[in-house]
């Protein structure tokens, strides 16, 4: 123990490194003791009058704040957008004007479902939410990880996400969506048939927050200085290529590292390997949107990139982490009703909602109006208006005037200005009073068919499997058998499989649909995850578990081979201390390997010496660890001394073209086969 400090007569405590500056109150008030209540005599009660201890426990009291009804669990970074082509014939944004000019940012990834503390990697649609600082206000684009939603009208939101939630009874399961309170609800709302199919699909189970796309979903409208307006569509592009894991990989991530995806995302940050995304946009007329086999009004469809190619118009770097979680990524407050001139709104109900929800709910969350006085929120351009007062007003109009009009010229305050503010686009409106559902959003099965065609084999095989685990999670027959009846209008090879996952023999008949599909569409390559993985393996994870006595010439070439490239090498050991390599040299451990287990890398390489092998063979963790990273399809690379290890997890007959026996000479062959992510084909046989 250094330094430790009896002299107050109480308990012992330790100060190291202490700093130059003094504590204080709340209030500034130095602090002499940070250890002890003010008592009456050294055993004696605490007294009412200890200020200093009531404040201290006063501001721990109050550390929460109500956590997000939705999208409760995120992670925000800083960055910024840089515009790489100028579209001011489309809009009039100040952002889209000048190319190069970079546009501060700051953007929260989130899962939706589970509350702050539910692991990354549950199956859940990903939010993906970006509030750029303009210089003509800020711009918040709302969006997720999948282009489409459940449901059509903001009015079904709450019911929504009731289901989804843990039962009100019970409190459980959390951050999952494998009940009947979910399936009940996905199986008596068609719409909501398509999205699903998106969410049992593995981009509800991203390898990586910056391995996936972001949709704004709905179809906004962009405006140029002649007032001319086209309909838009927004999308993410992430540079790093898509990537996910497979399920039974997830359900182990979780419990070996529930941060898994902040984590990832703070460690690429902070260690210079900066995520980005290319900005698209999808632009279309009203002769389009007329002549489109569904209603560009509807957010459970989608445009295929085939029909309205995409344009990329800039690329978000994230490049900062955040200093402070809670005043940054807790405090952030998006709201979609954030937007600036020459971006609007359209009809989509589900939009004009949300313009409703997220101020709403960021004025409960935040405690007051004046949310946008914190810094994380506050517009990094000028603001000046007569709003005043409130909890936490922190900006108030100076001088007597605050009001408007007035006629106190040049001490007046702003002005509105007609020629450079925010004009509604006026696209006309006329209709009787109704609650109704426009016939156009009727459609709920055709592009649920379509994404399940364009997928590759594996990935069908991945959403069949997904369904069925969820089904096979509710109690309840009715609700599994209700969902096989959409299912059959989505495809017969993909009921067909789940109807054999459920060990069901007698189909139901299928539903109804509220109105035949409209066409057969092609397939769409965007759609697919495999089609559009990165071509390297830069940014990737590989695990280098050694032994003692682990060659020191093929550990250095594997790890310079991977880190050359752009990738992260973690060494994995059967101590924390690390390895005694073969010259001698300690190799420190950044893993122990039951904390390390193959879940958490993308490729894995064993480097054993020969005397190992046998006393490796019988370590679980390490059983584990091979068998895992076989069953995940992981290439695999290995030395000789391995075999016994292989042997007790019964693949030593069934070696494959992804599992290479390494040499030094082999480590950048490796890498390149590991470009490819997994070895699909070993899943097959
Ligand atoms: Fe949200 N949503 N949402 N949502 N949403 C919220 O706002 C809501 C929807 C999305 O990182 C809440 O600040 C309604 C679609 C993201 O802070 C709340 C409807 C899309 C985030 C809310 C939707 C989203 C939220 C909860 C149906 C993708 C996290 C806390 C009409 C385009 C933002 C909060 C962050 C958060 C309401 C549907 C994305 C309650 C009513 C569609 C990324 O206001």
């Amino acid at each position: 123990m250094e330094d430790v400090n009896l002299d107050k007569g109480g308990a012992p405590h330790q100060q190291t490194d202490a700093g130059e500056e003094t504590l204080t109150t709340a209030q500034g008030a130095p602090i002499s003791d940070n250890q002890n209540s003010l008592t009456a005599g050294p055993r004696g009660p605490v007294l009412l009058e200890d200020h200093i201890m009531r404040e201290k426990i006063f501001a721990f009291d109050h550390e929460r704040i109500p956590e997000r009804v939705v999208h409760a669990r995120g992670y925000g970074v800083h960055g910024h957008f840089e515009l790489t082509k100028a579209i001011p014939e489309l809009s009039c944004a100040d952002i889209f004007q000048r190319e190069g000019e970079k546009t501060p940012l700051f953007t929260r990834f989130s899962t939706v479902a589970g509350s702050k503390g539910s692991p990354d990697v549950a199956r859940d649609v990903r939010g993906f939410a970006v509030k750029f600082y303009t210089q003509e206000g800020n711009w918040d684009l709302v969006g997720n990880n999948i282009p489409v939603f459940f449901v059509q009208d903001a009015i079904k939101f709450p019911d929504l996400i009731h289901s989804v939630k843990p039962a009100p009874d019970r409190a459980f399961p959390q951050a999952q969506s494998a009940h009947d309170n979910f399936w009940d609800f996905i199986s008596l709302t068609p719409e909501a048939v398509h999205t699903s199919l998106w969410t049992m699909s593995d981009r509800a189970i991203p390898r990586s927050l910056r391995f996936m796309e972001g949709f704004g979903v709905h179809t906004f409208r962009l405006v140029n200085a002649e007032g001319t307006s086209h309909y838009v569509k927004f999308l993410w592009k992430p540079r790093q290529g898509l990537q996910s894991v497979v399920w039974n990989e997830a359900l182990k991530i979780n419990g070996a590292d529930p941060d898994f995806h902040r984590r990832d995302m703070w460690a690429a940050i902070d260690s210079g390997d900066y995520p980005q995304w290319d900005l698209g946009i999808q632009v279309f007329d009203d002769d389009f949107a007329d002549a489109f086999e569904f209603d560009i009004l509807d957010a459970t469809k989608l445009i295929p990139e085939e029909q309205v190619p995409v344009q990329i118009i800039g690329t978000m770097t994230l490049d900062n982490n955040v200093e402070n979680f809670f005043a940054e990524t807790e405090q952030v407050a998006f709201c979609t009703q954030n937007i600036v001139r020459g971006i609007d709104f359209t009809n989509d109900p589900l939009l004009q909602g949300r313009n409703f929800s997220y101020l709403d709910t960021q004025t409960k969350r935040l405690g007051g109006p004046n949310f946008t006085h914190i810094p994380i929120n506050a517009p990094k351009c000028p603001v000046r208006h007569f709003q005043q007062d409130g909890h936490m007003a922190m900006q108030n109009p100076k001088g007597r005037v605050n009001y408007e009009p007035n006629s106190w010229g040049e001490d007046g305050g702003p002005r509105e200005n007609p020629e450079i503010g925010f004009t509604s686009h006026p696209n006309p409106v006329q209709g009787n009073k109704q609650r109704t559902r426009s016939e156009t959003f009727a459609d709920h099965y055709s592009q649920a068919r379509q994404f399940w065609i364009s997928q590759t084999k594996t990935e069908q095989n991945h959403i069949a499997a997904a369904y069925t685990f969820e089904l096979s999670k509710c109690e309840h027959e009715r609700i599994r058998l209700r969902m096989l009846s959409h299912l059959m209008n989505v495809h017969d090879d993909l009921a067909g499989a789940v109807a054999k996952g459920l060990g069901v023999e007698d189909m139901p008949d299928a539903a109804t649909p509220a109105r035949e599909p409209v066409t057969d569409l092609p397939a769409s390559d965007a759609l697919s995850i495999l089609k559009n993985g990165p071509d390297s393996f830069a940014g990737r994870k590989l695990a280098l578990f050694l032994s003692d006595g682990a060659d020191a010439d093929l550990v250095q070439s594997i790890e310079s081979a991977f880190t050359d490239a752009g990738a992260t090498v973690a060494i994995v050991a059967p101590h924390i201390a690390g390895v005694e390599l073969s010259n001698g040299d300690i190799k420190p451990a950044d893993e122990k390997i039951d904390g390390g287990p193959s879940v958490l890398f993308d490729a894995v390489a064993l480097v054993f010496s020969e005397d190992v092998g046998e006393e490796l063979a019988i370590n679980k963790p390490a059983q584990d660890f091979v068998s895992d990273a076989y069953a995940h399809a992981k290439f695999i690379a290995w030395t000789e001394a391995a075999q016994p290890l292989f042997e007790a997890v019964g693949i030593a007959g069934k070696i494959d073209n992804g599992m290479p026996e390494i040499s030094t000479e082999g480590a950048d062959a490796f890498l390149h086969m590991c470009s490819a992510l997994r070895f699909w084909a070993r899943l097959k046989s």
